[in-house]
This record gives structure tokens, C-alpha cells and sequence, in this order.
């Protein structure tokens, strides 16, 4: 056994970065209840308050999703400056054709032109806003299907969907990227219009460079090998991103590694396999979460934290001797390899190089301490819900 590299491990667990997404700061539930928390922001500028107290304490995540129009504001440029005094940048666009009446049949894919324009000028303006606020990514995910068999023409929708994803994608400026998130089912129950890896990769392929897959880990059917997933479309440098989440049975959207903590090390070590895990590679490590019964700040700081335990393990896995054993074939020995990093206390790890950089070992102890739940408890009355305005 070789002795893991712990410079370069906790160079690369130093210059990793996490996404915090607007709308896991706002109230959010399930379609039964929203159940109100206090303290929650009224305003985009607040949420971007809250998420630099999570990069205050991580130091990790200083950008931070937009969905619009939950996060809509009349200047962009003033948003990107509110976030950059507070040591943030905006981070991917989340477009949003889902929540309309028009919608009703599908966005991109209606059956209506009319309907299919509507959709498309806002995905065109999501691109002005990125014009603005300066950022890369504009993550779309469609929630067009059908619930009837007969009810539209599947191939015909295909054909609409890529007629729209074609506009949108001469439209992005140099160094902008579209990144096509699938889901296999929900809102629609029959057919989804973009359900899996492989139709968001056939379309990707279609485009161009600028387009890439990402892999929402809530998306999949259960049981599915999503580093299968990961490293396939590594392989095919079609890997744009992640929306980190876990789930039990559906699209939960719970706190990522909450659930199957061993699935996200698994991913992650997909990840430092493939070489993706330097910011040049050009994946974006994001959370599409909601903290439907827990306070929020600190479970957004649990989840980045979740994260790099599962990175931690990952980059602690001895690969030299993996490959010795993969290519003998002793099949106990690699999977023994594989369990011996997972099964790695990485904390004392992490708490180490947090110190080392002034911050403190335990960032949820740290948040707790700071007195800023007290604070926008005290000040903010009236929070809004995360899906406000749309
Ligand atoms: C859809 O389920 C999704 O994962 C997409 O990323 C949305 O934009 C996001 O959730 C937020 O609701
Ligand atoms: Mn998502
Ligand atoms: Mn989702």
C-alpha cells in the first residue's frame, strides 16, 4: 500500500468550490404545506446575505445560483455588486418554464408556437441576465411531458425542443455554456421530454461545446449507477455539472450525502478519477436543494461540508494500488481499497485545513456562534417563499 499524497489531497480539498442555489434560503415544502421559518430573506440581496455566512464559515462556496424569475430584480449589475461587497459572485442562471398557466402542455415543446416563443424569449432573456451578472452557466430543465399515451406526438416534441435549445444556444457569448438538466419523471407521469442522460447527451452532442449535461443526483430511477452516469460522460467531456441533492423515493431534494452517503463518495470519486475536480475542468459543483423542516443556514453548510467529506474520501482513495489490483483481478482486494477510504474518518482532515485558513473546525458550531440566526430573526418579518414571484 502506498501512502496517499495528504499535499495534494489537501491542495485540491483547499481550491474545491460549491454552489449554494438562491432558493434553498427562501421557505420551500411539498405540495401539502409550506411551513414558514423565521428569520427567512424577503428579498434576492437578503438570500445572498445568508449565503455569505455560509461561505464565511466554509469557505468554499462563494458563489451563488439565481433562478428566475424567483430572484427577479430590475438591475442585475446591482445584484452582482451587492454580491461581490460580500465577498460572493452570481454564480448559473436557472431558467424557469415551468410556472405559468401557458405551460400547461409543455414550454419548448407545445404544441402552440406561440407558447414555444414565449418560452424561448425567457430563456434569451436568462442570457441578457447573464450578460449582467457575469455568469457562465444557464442551467435549463424543462418540466414539458405528457401524462396520456396519444396525447402529442413524441418525436414531434423532440423536434420542437431542439429547435428552441438550437436559438438558445447561438444566442451565448464567449464563455458562456448551457448546461441541459433531465429527469426522468414529474411534473409529467407518461412521458417526460427530457428524462434521461441520454436524450440531454443526444442533444448536447447536437449542439456543440457549449453544451453539457448536468446530472441532478434526485433524478434518476432508483437504483440507477449515477457514476456510471458520471463517468461516461467524463469520458465524453459532455459533463457540465452537478445539482447535489439526496433522495429516499423520488426528487426529494434533500441535503445532499444525507441519504447515501457512500453513493456520493462513489460520484466523487468518478469525479477525481476523471480528472474533473480542478476548476479548469470546468465542472460545476452545485446544491438544488430544500430545507423544507431544518434551518436552513446551517443545513446549507452541513450539505458543503457533506460534500467535501465525500471529495475528502475520494481523493484519499489509494489509487496505485486500485489499479494493481484491478489488473490482477483481485476483485476483494480493489473493493477493499475503495471501502478503506470510505471508511476513512476524514473530519479531523478537514477541521485541520479549515484552521489553516482562520476559519473555524466546526462551521456549523462556528454559524451558531455568530449570532446571525438571533440577528435576521429579530430583523426580518415576513420571509418569503422560495418560488415567490414566479
Ligand atoms: C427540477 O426538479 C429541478 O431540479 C431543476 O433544477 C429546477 O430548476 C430546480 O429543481 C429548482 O426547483
Ligand atoms: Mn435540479
Ligand atoms: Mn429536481
Amino acid at each position: 500500500m502506498s501512502d496517499p499524497d495528504l499535499t495534494a489531497v489537501e491542495a485540491a480539498l483547499q481550491s474545491q468550490r460549491i454552489e449554494t442555489p438562491s432558493w434553498a434560503y427562501g421557505n420551500s415544502g411539498t405540495r401539502f404545506k409550506v411551513f414558514a421559518q423565521p428569520g427567512v430573506p424577503r428579498t434576492p440581496e437578503e438570500k445572498l446575505d445568508d449565503a455569505a455566512r455560509v461561505h464565511e464559515h466554509t469557505g468554499v462556496a462563494p458563489s451563488v445560483a439565481l433562478h428566475i424569475p424567483w430572484d427577479k430584480v430590475d438591475d442585475y449589475g446591482a445584484l452582482a455588486a451587492h454580491a461581490k461587497d460580500r465577498g460572493l459572485r452570481l454564480g448559473t442562471i436557472n431558467a424557469n418554464v415551468f410556472q405559468d398557466d401557458d405551460y400547461k402542455l409543455g414550454s419548448v415543446t407545445h404544441p402552440d408556437a406561440a407558447v414555444r416563443r414565449k418560452a424561448l424569449d425567457h430563456l434569451l432573456e436568462c442570457v441578457d441576465i447573464m450578460d449582467a451578472t457575469g455568469s457562465r452557466d444557464l442551467k435549463l430543465w424543462f418540466a414539458d411531458g405528457t401524462n396520456y399515451p396519444g396525447q402529442d406526438d413524441i418525436r414531434a416534441r423532440q423536434d420542437r425542443l431542439a429547435e428552441s435549445l438550437t436559438a438558445v444556444y447561438d444566442r451565448l457569448g464567449e464563455g458562456q455554456r448551457m448546461l441541459l438538466e433531465y429527469k426522468f419523471f414529474e411534473p409529467a407521469f407518461y412521458t417526460t421530454d427530457v428524462p434521461d442522460w441520454g436524450t440531454a447527451y443526444a442533444h448536447c452532442l447536437r449542439l456543440g461545446p457549449k453544451a453539457q449535461v448536468v446530472v441532478d443526483t434526485g433524478h434518476h430511477a432508483p437504483g440507477t449507477n449515477i457514476e456510471f452516469i458520471v463517468a461516461l460522460l467524463l469520458r465524453e467531456g459532455k459533463l457540465g455539472g452537478f445539482d447535489f441533492n439526496s433522495r429516499f423515493y423520488a426528487d426529494d431534494d434533500l441535503m445532499v450525502g444525507s441519504a447515501d452517503p457512500f453513493q456520493l463518495f462513489r460520484i466523487m470519486y468518478e469525479v477525481v478519477r476523471g480528472g474533473a475536480l480542478e476548476e479548469d475542468a470546468g465542472i460545476a459543483f452545485m446544491l438544488d436543494q430544500c430545507h423544507n423542516i431544518e434551518p436552513k443556514i446551517p443545513a446549507i453548510i452541513r450539505s458543503v461540508m457533506n460534500v467535501q467529506e465525500a471529495t475528502a474520501k475520494a481523493l484519499l482513495v489509494d489509487r496505485e494500488t486500485l489499479a494493481v489490483a484491478q489488473r490482477s483481478g483481485d476483485v476483494l482486494g480493489a473493493n477493499a481499497v475503495l471501502m478503506d477510504a470510505y471508511n476513512t474518518d476524514v473530519r479531523p482532515l478537514l477541521a485541520r485545513i479549515r484552521q489553516e485558513r482562520g476559519l473555524g473546525p466546526d462551521p456549523v458550531a462556528a454559524y451558531h456562534r455568530s449570532g446571525w440566526a438571533e440577528k435576521i430573526t429579530g430583523e426580518r418579518k415576513g420571509g418569503r417563499q422560495a418560488g415567490w414571484g414566479a
